[in-house]
């Protein structure tokens, strides 16, 4: 059951697991963005939000072969590409976790938000998209491009906006997210996922 009250309890497992307190307090702040990003583009859907920003980056601190261990135990072999595109291997290993870790909020809405928060892909629900946009413009976030984008997004005051334009709003921050991702990807020559390309493809292709 996902409640005030596990959300609470979850926050405070999270609160005091092993993890840096940079990643802590970005968690944390997740959290906090996908509510007012909930309150925003999906009221009814703020507690599945907060679970899923409260768990998005449970493994983000484990090796490369702590993450190649998981997904073998959970018969999944990764291709090279995958385990060259190092950084996304957490979303992967996180979703795999939670319905072990805390079953009490694998729902299939938290599992994929989870999931997909770092690469995004085609076919995006709200709840990934918000997911995705949380975790990319959290307040402890000091990357100039994060700081662009969440100056992007909220100062056009998207409160006072009417659906529509607060629709396209979010769909023009994010297709800005992800051409800042693969601009940043192709200036280190690092390999772009495909569904990152997917996502971004879709979101240009429907505007
Ligand atoms: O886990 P966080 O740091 O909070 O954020 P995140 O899960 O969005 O991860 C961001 C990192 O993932 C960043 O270093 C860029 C990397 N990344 C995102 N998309 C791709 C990617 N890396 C590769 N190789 N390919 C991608 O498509
Ligand atoms: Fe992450
Ligand atoms: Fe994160």
């Amino acid at each position: 059951m996902i409640n005030e009250k596990t959300l609470n309890e979850l926050r405070r497992k999270i609160e005091t697991a092993q993890m840096s307190e940079k990643r802590r307090a970005h968690t944390l702040a997740v959290e906090k963005a996908a509510i007012m990003l909930g309150e925003l583009y999906a009221p009814e859907k703020t507690d599945v939000l907060r679970a899923a920003a409260l768990l998005h980056d449970i493994t983000k601190e484990l090796t490369v072969e702590e993450h190649v261990k998981i997904l073998r135990e959970h018969g999944i072999e990764p291709t090279k590409a995958e385990i060259i595109a190092d950084k996304t291997l957490h979303a992967k290993t996180a979703a795999l976790l939670i319905p072990e870790k805390y079953p009490e909020f694998a729902t299939a809405d938290v599992v994929s938000a989870v999931r997909w928060h770092t690469t995004g892909h085609a076919g995006m629900t709200l709840t990934e998209k918000l997911i995705y946009l949380a975790d990319y413009i959290d307040e402890t976030r000091k990357f100039p491009d994060c700081v662009r984008l969440r100056e992007m997004f909220w100062s056009k005051d998207p409160k006072s906006m009417e659906k529509s334009k607060k629709d396209a709003h979010l769909r023009d921050v994010l297709i800005t997210s992800f051409k800042m991702t693969v601009s940043a990807l192709l200036e280190e020559e690092r390999p772009i996922s495909t569904d990152t390309v997917d996502a971004l493809n879709e979101l240009i292709i429907k505007k």
